[in-house]
């Protein structure tokens, strides 16, 4: 069985993620956080890919209130983790549980319905060794898929806002896949429940004095289950909080 944990049961994960005659426990690497919200479809595949890379004991699913069989799936996959939600409290949120349950030096954080491909995870740890914060842009490969163009359009306004607000060269803020080393960032910082998130993080990184590198991935669109987005209400919110994480923080 899975260790599963709900967000209760998150304080106690040293305890519960070792064994008692497990003298001195080995810490993992990277842990692959996986966002999961009605993702059934995709649940299979995703692990199966990740295993054949030889880190599926890295994965960390965060299970958000899904209804459908999520995590029927998830638990029928001995080696992985999973963090549950008993109700949906957003994408930031199963972001930041799913961090704060790892302990591993990289985190790498991967949308659940391979819309990007787990096989180019081992590129992205690669980048990470020599970059504390590595973003996967699908605008750096142009045969991705040309009938984005509508949605690229909405991103690249708040990537370029991003940008020059923040002092970055970025080109897709709005990516579901990317890394960082854990202690090169200040993630207690995050508080943000929804899609801001993204904002968020991108945020705290430029405010800690990093600069975003990115490497160039590919991206197939979701073919299966729905889009749960609702992308022109989402990409207002988003302006407002990039100005929002600009101002001054008080003390
Ligand atoms: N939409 C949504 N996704 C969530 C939520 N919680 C976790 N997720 C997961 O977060 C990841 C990204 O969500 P998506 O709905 O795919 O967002 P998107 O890729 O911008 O939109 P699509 O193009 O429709 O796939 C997926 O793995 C979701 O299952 C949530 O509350 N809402
Ligand atoms: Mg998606």
């Amino acid at each position: 069985m899975s260790a599963e944990l709900t967000e209760s049961d998150m304080s106690r994960r040293e305890t519960r993620s070792r064994s008692a005659d497990d003298e001195q426990p080995r810490r993992r690497m990277v842990d692959i956080v996986v966002p999961v919200f009605n993702e059934e479809a995709y649940i299979d595949e995703l692990i199966a890919r990740i295993e054949k890379l030889g880190l599926s004991d890295s994965l960390i699913f965060v299970d958000n209130g899904s209804t459908d069989g999520t995590v029927d799936r998830i638990l029928r996959h001995r080696e992985v983790r999973l963090v549950r939600h008993e109700q949906n409290q957003g994408y930031g949120a199963s972001i930041r549980h799913g961090i704060e349950f790892g302990d591993a030096e990289i985190v790498v954080i991967i949308d659940g319905d391979l819309e990007y491909q787990p096989e180019e995870i081992p590129l992205l740890l690669d980048s990470l060794s020599e970059h504390p914060v590595v973003f996967c842009s699908r605008w750096l490969r142009p045969e991705n898929n040309p009938a984005l163009y509508l949605r690229r359009f909405g991103n690249r306004t708040m990537t370029t806002l991003f940008n020059w607000l923040y002092g970055q060269r970025v080109t897709d803020l709005y990516t579901g896949m990317k890394g960082f080393r854990r202690d090169a960032l200040p993630l207690h910082s995050l508080t943000r429940n929804g899609f801001e998130h993204a904002v968020e993080f991108a945020a705290m990184t430029a405010m800690s004095g990093h600069n975003i590198h990115e490497i160039p991935v590919e991206y197939r669109p979701r073919q299966l289950g729905d889009s749960k987005m609702r992308h022109v209400p989402e990409a207002l919110k988003l302006g407002f909080f990039l100005l929002v994480f600009r101002l001054p923080r008080r003390r």
